[in-house]
């Protein structure tokens, strides 16, 4: 009985994570990394520390929610945990959301922020819902121009001030579907003195707990499909407390994010201020959907980056057989696969933030901004995908006790899990990237361009196996797209996950390489190099010559 197992422990998560500082210092000139790094390095410390250990004090905490008082009211109350409280006032205080809008870095200010948000989400169970949607709904209220609304509401979201934060939700799913949101049945309607009354069931509403939510619903009378929706702000609790019209049903029993108060709401007659125009309420709120994709990206690769770290540590701390996990060389080269992912999501999100800052500045042109369309699907879709396999290796890496509740590892599978879900599925965005890419062939012909200038800035032998093979995976979905697109609809549908895939991974691994070669010339360090040709060799290409019709023949049960 005298042996003990020392648990993983984490240093400051800034300092420690090679892959990011490198990345910042090639990214953002050098007196802006001078500014923000010290933020950067406390938020590291909370994450490593801090927050890290409050995380696992509140490990069994989950949000309550009181429908009835004790005398018969309905009063639908939701208590979130402890963590969430701390996580709350630090993201306001620390700028989660504000520091992108606050523009002191001009473009780079969209960089500095989801640098803050990496750090803090593997620390806060997922707080990063919340906090995306506000960013997003930031985003689609100033994008929208409606003035009033951009007045009264955008200064809580981007607040600062934990006591005027707000957050807002986002309630799009309903019965009838999360992914095929023209079919949403909420109906909006006037009353007598002019206000729209909404009336529906939404069904999966993230992060319930908002002061804000957008919403959409079918103003009465207005034709079936996403072009009849329109877009609305819902302030779900009046000057009293009380919620307008809404009743809370219950909260969500989910596999992971049991921290969000994810819940089904009725609006019975509840108040609501149309954003934009009476219809297109799919247009209007997607440049919230591709910011909260953007967080979803950065979170993946947090989420790896956290597994990765705690993983590493522990491969120091625990012997077997004979030696450390850290010298055996099959451990080893596990954890290498899984540092190689991590470090490539790392580079595809902050590709996606970097273009995100230039659009917000008005420093992307037209073709930018194609490109950035087609980019954040592909971002989105192939990093959730990695941070399920990532954070599903990393449990294995601790043997028995990655799948024992109390050394908080399972919850690393059970959250990243959402990931690729919520906000898109793998699939829908697929069949997203693949519509793009038919429609607006520069954009696709820009994601290419951008793998190949990647690859031109590599000279390293080094790293030529690694450029060669983003550019042949590249070449290999062009091609399977002119010859699937002559073939027909069928084939086209049931490769556009290959497609996706191939080229989320290919241009993962040219921006990694590029950045491997810059680490080689300014920094002497060859582990960036490493990850590249570890990540070339896991394989790119997914890209298959599977016949759909053995997918129909399979889908034959007797
Ligand atoms: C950790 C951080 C994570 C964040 C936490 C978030 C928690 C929130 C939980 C949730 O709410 S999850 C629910 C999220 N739901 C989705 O993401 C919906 C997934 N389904 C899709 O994305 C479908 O593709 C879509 C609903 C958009 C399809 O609907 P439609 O009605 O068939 O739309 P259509 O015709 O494709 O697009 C309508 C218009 O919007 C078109 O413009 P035009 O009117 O000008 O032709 C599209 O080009 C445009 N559009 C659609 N998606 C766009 C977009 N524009 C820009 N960017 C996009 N992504």
């Amino acid at each position: 009985m005298s042996f003990r197992q020392e648990p993983p422990r984490l240093g400051n998560q800034y300092e420690d994570d090679r892959a990011l500082r490198s990345y910042l210092k090639r990214a953002l000139p050098p007196e802006v990394l001078r500014e923000v790094e010290p933020a950067l390095a406390e938020m590291g410390e909370l994450a490593g520390g801090e927050l890290y250990r409050m995380q696992s004090e509140d490990r069994l905490n989950e949000p309550r929610l009181t429908q009835w008082d004790a005398w018969g009211e309905r009063v639908d109350r939701i208590e979130v945990s402890p963590l969430w409280r701390a996580a709350e006032r630090i993201a306001a205080e620390r700028g989660l959301v504000a520091t992108a809008y606050e523009r002191r870095h001009g473009r780079h200010s969209r960089t500095h922020q989801l640098a803050l948000a990496y750090l803090f989400t593997p620390s806060t169970d997922i707080y990063s819902c919340p906090l995306a949607m506000t960013d997003g709904a930031a985003r689609a209220l100033l994008d929208s121009g409606n003035k009033t609304l951009i007045d009264r509401v955008v200064p809580h979201l981007v607040s600062r001030e934990p006591e005027s934060f707000w957050t807002s939700g986002q309630w799009m799913t309903e019965l009838t579907g999360g992914s095929d949101v023209g079919l949403s049945e909420t109906v909006a309607r006037r009353d007598a003195g002019g206000v729209w009354r909404l009336y529906g069931r939404k069904w999966f509403t993230s992060a319930a707990a908002s002061q804000v939510a957008l919403t959409l619903a079918r103003p009465e009378g207005n034709a079936p499909g996403g072009r009849g929706l329109a877009l609305f702000l819902v302030e779900t609790r009046d000057g009293g407390g009380r919620l307008r019209n809404i009743r809370i049903n219950r909260l969500k029993d989910k596999l992971g994010t049991r921290k969000v108060p994810t819940a089904e709401l009725t609006l019975d007659g509840t108040p609501a201020e149309l954003v934009k125009g009476t219809t297109d309420g799919v247009r209007d709120i997607a440049p919230m959907l591709n910011v909260t994709r953007l967080w979803n990206g950065v979170s993946a690769a947090a989420l790896m980056r956290r597994g990765v770290a705690l993983a590493r540590d522990y491969a120091r701390r625990r012997a077997a057989f004979g030696s450390k996990l850290s010298e055996k060389p099959l451990h080893a080269d596990t954890l290498a696969g899984l540092q190689s992912e991590a470090e490539a999501a790392l580079h595809l999100t902050f590709y996606a933030a970097e273009l995100t800052g230039r659009e917000e500045s008005r420093e992307l042109d037209e073709s930018g901004a194609r490109l950035l369309r087609l980019l954040t699907p592909l971002m989105k879709l192939t990093t959730a995908r990695a941070a399920v396999a990532v954070a599903s290796e990393t449990l294995e890496a601790f043997g028995g006790a990655g799948y024992v509740e109390d050394t908080g590892l399972p919850v690393l599978l059970r959250d990243a899990q959402v990931l690729s879900i919520w906000e898109g599925t793998t699939n829908v965005l697929s069949l997203d990237a693949l519509r793009t890419a038919l429609k607006d062939a520069d954009a696709l012909a820009s994601i290419r361009g951008e793998i190949e200038n990647c690859a031109h800035d590599v000279n390293d032998g080094r790293l030529a196996s690694a450029a060669s093979a983003a550019l042949d995976a590249a070449s290999h979905a062009d091609v399977w797209l002119a010859s699937a697109a002559r073939e027909g609809q069928t084939g086209l549908e049931a490769g556009a996950r290959r497609f996706a895939l191939t080229l989320g991974r290919a241009l993962s691994l040219a921006l990694l390489a590029r950045q491997a070669q810059w680490s080689l010339d300014e920094e002497g360090d060859a582990r960036a190099a490493a990850a590249a040709r570890r990540f070339a060799a896991a394989g790119v290409d997914l890209i298959t010559d599977s016949d759909p019709e053995d997918a129909s023949l399979l889908m034959e049960e007797r």
